[in-house]
């Protein structure tokens, strides 16, 4: 791409964007692994193929950067389940209570909370506040299979991810009827009668390395589609098939390259996150890179 390297940019591109998208980007990942790039990028310029929450945490991470979102539009259903007045009186109700904060939520939410995670480090910052109240906000599949994994009680809240709720057991079994060798790999926000369907529940950066170490050929794959693009391609010899078609994300796939190419173009729509935010959020999430 032309355009990038005019404008000494740097693409960064979510494991569930289009798979043209991932093609044209410097490095792909997930939300921990692209946070962790988005602080140690040298560019002054980063294009956050994503949704609005990571490209916020790129901006917190690397404040001397402007962030570009090639679609403003494109945001999360689940990051908008909870705001700070929510919060605030979850907080109210658990004044002890550390916050455990997951990645799918606004700045603003993230510099009322203690720390952050992802997915793929839920379990680990969970386990380190053994001795603590937490309440975990905002999935709560995401929060009960952490629970179970750890043994911890918590408050959670009651947020979820529309794509991967859409993922019912029924579906699950009539993949597994499809492909009975397949193994089945579901992510942690899915419902917990799904999770108990699988043989392994873990995040798409885990389900990458996952795949490539089984011994298995088939896998069943029970997270957004646009994952299979990379499971596919570092893995051409085994095969993948989404546990549904419906697991699509919608705002994900707002970014197409026509807008990447756009926003580079016309230096368009920067994410901007206000000074004593970005300040408070960098602490949550500054302890989650660190985890
Ligand atoms: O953490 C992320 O990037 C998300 C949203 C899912 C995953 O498991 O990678």
């Amino acid at each position: 791409m032309e355009l990038k390297k005019e404008a000494k940019a740097t693409i960064l591109a979510h494991n569930y964007q289009r798979k043209e998208v991932q093609e044209v980007a410097d490095f792909v990942g997930d939300s921990l692994e692209l946070s962790r790039k988005a602080s140690t990028v040298k560019a002054k310029l980063i294009v956050f193929c994503g949704v609005r929450f990571m490209a916020e945490t790129a901006a917190v991470v690397n404040p001397k950067a402007t962030v570009l979102l090639p679609d403003p539009c494109a945001g999360c259903p689940l990051a908008d389940t909870i705001d700070e007045d929510s919060l605030s009186e979850l907080k109210k109700e658990h004044p002890r209570a550390k916050v455990v904060c997951y990645v799918n939520s606004s700045a603003a939410v993230k510099a009322m909370s203690d720390v952050c995670c992802t997915s793929a480090n839920a379990v680990d910052v969970v386990r380190r506040l053994r001795d603590e109240e937490v309440i975990f906000i905002p999935d709560e599949n995401l929060g009960r299979y952490v629970s179970s994994a750890t043994g911890k009680e918590m408050v959670l809240y009651p947020g979820f991810c529309p794509p991967h709720m859409m993922l019912k057991p029924e579906m699950v079994l009539a993949a597994k009827e499809r492909h009975p060798g397949a193994e089945t790999m579901v992510h942690p926000e899915c419902r917990s009668e799904v999770v108990d369907l699988a043989d392994a529940v873990l995040s798409t950066s885990q389900m990458l390395r996952y795949a490539k170490e089984s011994a298995a050929r088939e896998f069943i794959v029970g997270t957004e589609v646009g994952l299979i693009h990379r499971l596919e391609k570092e893995n051409p010899s085994k095969s993948f098939y989404p546990a549904s078609k419906l697991l699509v994300c919608r705002d994900m796939k707002l970014t197409t390259l026509e807008k990447v190419a756009e926003c580079i173009e016309g230096q368009k729509h920067a994410v901007e996150v206000p000074g004593d935010v970005r300040a408070r959020a960098a602490r949550a999430i500054e302890k989650m890179l660190v985890e």
